[in-house]
């Protein structure tokens, strides 16, 4: 008998659902400050992957914290060592079509891409991508909700959060899932290695959750147009003014 804890990502339990080359080595914690910073500056090859089963430190964007309890999500960076002449930014649309594909084969629903690194499940957010550059590597992190009830997600979040299971009304095995996003990360980020987001921009244009939707951009109204082919979000403002975004923080009203 194997000793695999019930439902863990330990190495064993995940072992059997590596298939390529993301996820060697794989990095576990039980619990760790933030698996970003087992990762950050060590070197380690690409493909190279960091889980646990609990953060104290999750971080998101701009010191933001990241919230999930023991044993509840998915909790996994991922090194990049990225071409260096490449637009890093397009690295959290890469990732997030890669949570929006596994979310989509273990539900069957249709999962949706908030610019420029949410991903939506009927209106909710159910994972958050954060890429962190450092010595022309990137470690690009994805925090999943899976088996969260509704008590157990933060609440007054300014994207209303959802999980898997508040969502399906299912739990998910966490070790499939995680090797199924991994797999098709691989799969996506050597498709943009390749040909860059024009490779990609069917799929990630078909899961565009703000196009045609009324938003604010760092406090300012507009209306998003969509996700361009070059990563950059399209929106016309109030003034009539089409412009392109390069980076911020949406909110979407309807
Ligand atoms: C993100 O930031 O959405 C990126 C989250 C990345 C988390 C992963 S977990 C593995 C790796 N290790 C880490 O330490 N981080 C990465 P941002 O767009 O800034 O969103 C953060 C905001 O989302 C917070 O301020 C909350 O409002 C909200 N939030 C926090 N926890 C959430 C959750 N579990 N589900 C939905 N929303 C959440």
């Amino acid at each position: 008998m194997s000793a695999v804890p019930a439902g863990s990502l330990s190495p064993e339990a995940v072992a059997p659902y590596v298939r390529g080359r993301f996820g060697k080595p794989y990095l576990y914690e039980p619990e760790c400050e933030s698996t970003q910073l087992l990762l950050v500056g060590s070197g380690l090859p690409e493909g190279a992957t960091a889980a646990t089963d609990h953060q104290t430190a999750g971080r998101g964007r701009l010191g933001r914290p990241w919230e999930a309890p023991a044993g509840s999500s998915l909790l996994v960076s991922v090194m990049l060592h990225p071409p260096a002449d490449r637009h890093l930014p397009e690295l959290s649309l890469v990732a997030a079509l890669a949570a929006a594909e596994a979310i989509e084969g273990a539900t069957g629903l249709t999962a949706q891409i908030k610019w420029p690194n949410d991903v939506m499940l009927n209106r909710r957010k159910v994972a958050g991508i954060l890429s962190e550059l450092s010595e022309g590597t990137v470690v690009v992190g994805i925090g999943m909700n899976v088996n969260q009830s509704r008590e157990e997600l933060p609440p007054d979040t300014p994207t209303e959060a959802g999980s898997l299971r508040t969502l399906t009304g299912n739990s998910y095995e966490r070790a499939p899932l995680l090797g199924s996003l991994l797999f098709r990360l691989e799969r996506i980020y050597d498709g943009w290695r390749h040909g860059g987001l024009a490779d990609l921009y069917g799929e990630i244009g078909a899961r565009d959750f703000l196009r045609g939707r009324r938003i604010t951009v760092d406090g300012e109204e507009a209306t998003a147009s969509q996700i361009l082919r070059d990563g950059r979000l399209e929106v016309v403002t109030g003034s009539h003014e089409t412009r392109a975004v390069e980076s911020g923080e949406v909110l979407f009203t309807r």
